[in-house]
């Protein structure tokens, strides 16, 4: 028989989720970036929620807001849900932080049941996963796994304050012992499982409310920057320009037809040009200068890869007509990740018990689970998003309902879990 507390898991979560979007950096849209203000008041209330739930709770160095229920004996293995905290400019208010919250509550269950474990549960909050205010995804995944690149802590944000002093202004030590000391032991983890909001529409249009993810897109970023020459926006003749944007657009242009070939289509190959500007750039000047960024993805590496290089190689070619330059500087790449089979097979008998049929999806969005397969084994439940799928939109939405189903499949993974762990 289902307690009443059973009953209200998913409407729990909206209302946590609607809670933790009062969190914002900017009133017009839930805007959470690294280490600001609302990012930390954010954390707070998750740590809170956190202790509520009967957990004990520690922030690591680079802000990862960790909170374990405890297993029954203090060795215990310890198996990790979590993801992030942070969001995109105008974002939703379940892209990450579902994965926060479903554990939360299901915790929160097992404590007023009184119900142990025989691993320790930890659930993790993450502070940095979307590269808004650095140039740094997944941030705080690559502390938790060791792979945390020290040269990001000299990186400025736009307002010229580097992560070193953003770190040190919010209370963290900012030195590389200390990020160095939040890699997980990873002899302890059994595993780890991120709940998220699918993002895509895939679920929805075939009318089911939970996904089993088998792998994730690898994606390779880069900031691209052009340089003309700056000049008279009224005396230049127009064949004597060295227009910046107006190359950049070109290969804004090149990345739209290279990446929509059809030949890569079923390679899931896409890629994107989300921040293009112009520094210093005026209504009368021609741009001598334009900054843009490139995303790639595919399902694949070497389809990603591949199509990185012809850019590349069409991005120098259109420079050298336009009698311009460009660098391209990569700042992000993350290889393909492939989920557990065996925590995939866990995950499917859970939805099968839940009455659910099974299905399977890849993973075109980007996950702290990508890294976290570093160190040990990864499952991700997709839950199905509302309004056509859209997602970094503030438009993104699920239902209670669907919420609901996330949890109970959560609860039911972590008791399989412990009838195989035993103890
Ligand atoms: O970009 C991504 O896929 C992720 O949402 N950060
Ligand atoms: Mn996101
Ligand atoms: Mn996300």
């Amino acid at each position: 028989m289902q307690t009443p507390r059973e009953l209200h898991f998913g409407t729990e979560i909206i209302l946590r989720a609607e809670q933790l979007a009062g969190h914002s950096d900017d009133p017009d849209g839930l805007t959470v970036a690294y280490l600001t203000r609302a990012h930390q008041t954010a954390g707070a209330e998750i740590a809170g929620w956190m202790i509520g739930a009967g957990m004990q709770v520690r922030i690591d160095a680079v802000g990862n807001v960790i909170g374990r229920y405890a297993g029954r004996q203090p060795d215990a293995p310890v198996l990790m849900a979590g993801s992030h905290f942070d969001t995109v400019r105008h974002g939703g208010r379940f892209d990450g932080r579902l994965g926060i919250l479903a554990p939360i509550v299901v915790a929160q269950h097992l404590h007023e049941r009184g119900e142990r474990l025989p691993f320790h549960l930890d659930v993790v909050a993450i502070a940095e996963e979307e590269g808004l205010r650095f140039r740094t995804s997944f941030l705080g995944s690559s502390a938790l796994t060791g792979q945390f690149d020290f040269g990001w802590l000299d990186q400025p944000d736009a307002e010229g304050v580097t992560l070193r002093a953003a770190m040190c202004a919010a209370g963290l030590p900012g030195t590389e012992e200390a990020i160095a000391a939040c890699a997980l032991d990873s002899r302890r983890l059994l595993g780890y499982l991120e709940v998220h909001i699918e993002q895509g529409p895939v679920l929805l249009e075939r009318g089911l409310p939970l996904g089993v993810v088998t792998s994730i897109a690898g994606s390779v970023r880069q900031r691209v920057v052009v340089t003309g020459v700056a000049s008279h926006a009224g005396t230049t003749p127009m064949p004597m320009r060295r227009d910046a944007l107006v190359a950049a657009a070109q290969m804004v242009l090149a990345v739209q037809r290279r990446c929509a070939d059809p030949r890569d289509a079923a390679k899931s190959l896409v890629g994107t040009v989300g921040m293009i500007g112009v520094p210093e750039g005026a209504a009368n000047v021609v741009p001598g200068r334009c900054e843009f960024s490139l995303d790639v993805r595919a399902a694949d590496d070497a389809t990603r890869d591949a199509a990185v290089a012809d850019l590349e190689a069409e991005f120098a070619a259109i420079a050298a007509r336009c009698g311009v330059q460009v660098r391209c500087e990569q700042t992000m790449r993350v290889p393909c990740a492939t989920c557990s089979p065996p925590l995939m097979r866990r995950l499917a008998e859970c939805i099968e018990a839940a009455g659910l049929p099974v299905f399977a999806l890849a993973s075109g969005a980007g996950h702290d689970a990508m890294m976290m397969t570093r160190i040990t084994d990864v499952a991700m439940l997709f839950v199905r998003c509302g309004h056509g799928g859209i997602s970094h939109n503030p438009l993104e939405t699920m239902s209670a309902d669907d919420a609901d189903l996330a949890a109970r499949v959560l609860l039911d993974f972590l008791r399989r879990t412990a009838a195989q762990v035993g103890g």
